[in-house]
């Protein structure tokens, strides 16, 4: 039987909520939420912008002070975390009136998938539980969204990026026109493929879905190892994966690199590689579970075998790739980057859990 699942992103969230929610003097306005440049020096980061902002070429990561010279005219909001948490509350309340408890899943504060099966048999009719969701979210929360509808999970996620803002894109649930649906996406529409493996892919020559749907799996093995057949089934529209997980018990994924040659804490290319690849690898295995995690740590040892490990939690569970590699590189450069020789690498990412109860116990603190 097909399966039908939906899933939900909110457009620009943090900027939508200071937009919509807070100041409605912001809407259509370039919004960044982050310091204000203006008012001092700031080393922040633009958490997210307005698709008023993202014209101007802002984006989220971005340094502040590069926003404002992009857009003089941009206006910073440090944000305001407590309206969030509660415009997060609100878009959930919204899809439990479409979908009961276990066919939910919640993969961030602005993000989750919905089984739709049961009240879905055919594209139009998954349209038309789009649009409905769609514009039952912008009258209870005032907030806009995108969704995305497919035959799995990935397929669901790759859909709702082809069309954002307020956008509704349904795959064909045919695998034969499912292929032909994903084969012109670039290899980084695949959520787990992260810059680092999409620069591998394109230096093989990989570029698009349909490069890797053409290639047999042991073809793709040299290039991806343990994830070969990951990457081919995700690229050709397959993902087992079940809305519900139990979690299979693990409570950590980890994954460590010894140099075959220490390294110098100069080569800041090789160490950021490095965590780059180990973030790659265990986002992969993460997708293979549905787990999402709440806790980043970096495990560093140098020369002298000094071993450190340093670890960051995250306000909210979450199965970001973007958010792992940044948190990664933010603890080696706040915590670890001495001038000493380093041996090995590691991540790891615990706290894992199913992320709907979690939220109920803790929400953002
Ligand atoms: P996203 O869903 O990745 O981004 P978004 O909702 O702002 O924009 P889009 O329309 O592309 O979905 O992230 C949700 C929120 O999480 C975002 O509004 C702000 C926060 N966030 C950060 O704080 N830091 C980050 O690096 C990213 C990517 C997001
Ligand atoms: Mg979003």
């Amino acid at each position: 039987m097909t399966r039908w699942i939906a899933h939900v992103d909110m457009d620009a969230f943090f900027a939508s909520v200071e937009q919509f929610r807070i100041n409605p003097a912001l809407v259509g306005q370039p919004v960044c939420v982050g310091p204000d440049p203006t008012e001092g020096p700031s080393r922040g980061v633009v958490r997210t912008a307005s698709y008023e902002a993202r014209e101007y070429g802002i984006t989220s990561g971005m340094p502040v002070s590069k926003a404002h010279s992009l857009c003089p005219e941009a206006i910073f909001v440090s944000g305001s975390f407590q309206h969030y948490k509660d415009a997060s509350a609100d878009f959930m309340t919204v899809l439990h009136s479409y979908a009961d408890e276990d066919s939910i899943r919640k993969t961030s504060i602005d993000e989750a998938y919905l089984d739709v099966s049961h009240s879905c048999s055919n594209s139009t009719e998954a349209h038309g539980i789009a649009q409905s969701i769609q514009d039952a979210i912008k009258r209870s929360t005032r907030l806009p969204c995108s969704i995305g509808i497919g035959p799995n999970m990935s397929v669901a996620k790759i859909s709702t990026d082809m069309n954002k803002p307020m956008g509704i894109t349904v795959a064909p649930p045919d695998p034969d026109a499912l292929r032909e649906f994903l084969a012109p996406l670039d290899v980084r529409a695949i959520n787990g493929v992260g810059s680092k493996t999409a620069d591998k892919l394109y230096n093989h020559g990989l570029h698009e879905l349909r490069d890797i749907q053409s290639l047999s799996i042991p073809q793709l093995v040299p290039i991806m190892g343990n994830s070969a057949k990951w990457l081919h089934d995700r690229a050709c529209g397959i993902d087992d994966r079940t809305i519900r997980s139990s979690g299979n018990g693990r409570s950590s994924f980890s994954k460590e690199t010894t140099f075959a040659e220490n390294v110098s804490p100069n080569d800041l290319g090789m160490i950021l590689k490095t965590l780059g690849n180990l973030c790659d690898s265990l986002h992969s295995k993460l997708n293979k579970t549905g787990l999402a995690y709440q806790t980043v740590s970096i495990r560093l040892r140098y020369s002298d075998f000094t071993t450190i490990l340093r670890s960051k939690t995250l306000p909210t569970p979450t199965d970001s790739h973007t958010a792992m590699e940044k948190t990664a590189i933010n603890l080696y450069e706040e915590n670890l980057a001495e001038n000493r020789p380093i041996r090995l690498l590691g991540v790891k990412l615990s706290s894992l859990q199913d992320i709907e109860s979690q939220m109920k116990l803790t929400q953002f603190v």
